[in-house]
């Protein structure tokens, strides 16, 4: 069994930049999932259920396991020095490092330290999401501009999920590996090889609450997925978790669509663009799927905000395309 720091080193000399200093960041990352992983496995015992007491910039109450997991993800990017700057779901402004060792750093990252958390009371998967670029600035203190970066220009992608197991997905642009945590000798080993997302899929996931403000385009999708069609394998089944890295893995393994789109309340849909849709979208296209708006490809978009949203239609490549084909078929 491989685990992942060999993995990386062997893997390094495939990137066109690698360098120990990128090696270094991935496994700082890993450090960080493991501490976040003991918290969130004993979450029920020790006091750190339950909110925070301040709401993150979103209004969304904080829990006290997203600040944790903040601050465990922000100490171990400082701790390496490969980062000048971090952008994360739980910061309102950017995060720039005061130490001048991290200022010199080559990277930025957007992160969700905790994605889903509202599923921690209730023992449902959650997840980390992360998303790496090379700084545009020269050096000093990261900027906004390093991370207003189109997701296209990622180096690297990946998130944990805390599930039944905790599981560590990334790309370089290399393909989609994934790593399982023994607890027991606190490890990250290769279980998931060159992942691949099936084509076509029987699997779709959204939340049909939403059903009476969804477009059109996405109404006639969901009506799409719901035909008798034993020859294309509809009905679909849905399911829907409530926390995207779990959707997504799901439908990474088994083929499915997760769609969170833009409605009419919410033209923008719900999914910040730098740190929950770029980074899945990257690991979508790698491992040979496909994430759209529903109309452009999430990759391509020029972000103009930190905390900017997007309409998010993502998973197996043939279902992302028949809901687009909806898309324009009834775009209002
Ligand atoms: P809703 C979690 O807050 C999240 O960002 C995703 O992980 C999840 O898929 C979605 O929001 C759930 O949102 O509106 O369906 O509860």
């Amino acid at each position: 069994m491989k685990t992942l720091v060999e993995f990386i080193n062997e893997k390094q000399a495939d990137f066109a930049y690698a360098s120990g200093e990128f090696t270094r960041l991935l496994n700082d990352i890993g450090i960080a999932a493991k501490l976040v992983n003991r918290e969130i496995n004993k979450a029920g015992l020790a006091d750190i259920n339950g909110y925070f007491g301040q709401q993150n910039i979103q209004g969304e109450d904080q829990k006290k396991l997203d600040v944790f997991a903040n601050d465990c993800f922000l100490a171990a990017m400082r701790h390496g020095g490969m980062v000048c700057a971090v952008a994360s779901e739980e910061n309102d402004d950017l995060y720039t490092y005061e130490n001048a060792f991290s200022q010199e750093g080559k990277y930025v990252v957007a992160m969700d330290p905790l994605d889903g958390s509202s599923n921690i009371e209730v023992n449902v998967p959650i997840g980390t999401i992360f998303s790496i670029y090379r700084r545009i600035s020269e050096s000093g203190p990261g900027t906004v501009q390093d991370l207003l970066q189109p997701g296209v220009k990622q180096i690297a992608a990946g998130y944990v999920i805390y599930g039944t197991s905790t599981i560590l997905v990334y790309s370089t642009g290399y393909g989609v590996n994934g790593f399982t945590l023994d607890p027991s000798v606190g490890l990250f080993f290769l279980s998931h090889p060159e992942m691949k997302i099936p084509d076509g899929g029987n699997i779709y996931s959204i939340n049909e609450a939403n059903y009476i403000y969804f477009h059109e385009g996405v109404k006639q999708y969901i009506k799409y997925c719901q035909q008798d069609d034993p020859a294309t394998l509809r009905p679909y089944t849905t399911r829907y978790i409530g926390s995207l890295v779990a959707d997504f893995h799901r439908n990474l393994i088994m083929g499915g669509i997760y769609i969170y789109p833009g409605t009419k309340k919410n033209p923008n849909g719900k999914l910040r663009l730098l740190y929950e849709c770029n980074p899945i979208a990257f690991l979508a296209e790698q491992a040979g799927g496909k994430a759209s708006t529903g109309y452009e490809r999430i990759l391509d978009i020029q972000p103009t905000e930190l905390h900017q949203r997007a309409p998010f239609f993502v998973g197996s490549k043939a279902m992302v395309e028949k809901a687009e084909e909806m898309m324009r078929l009834y775009s209002e």
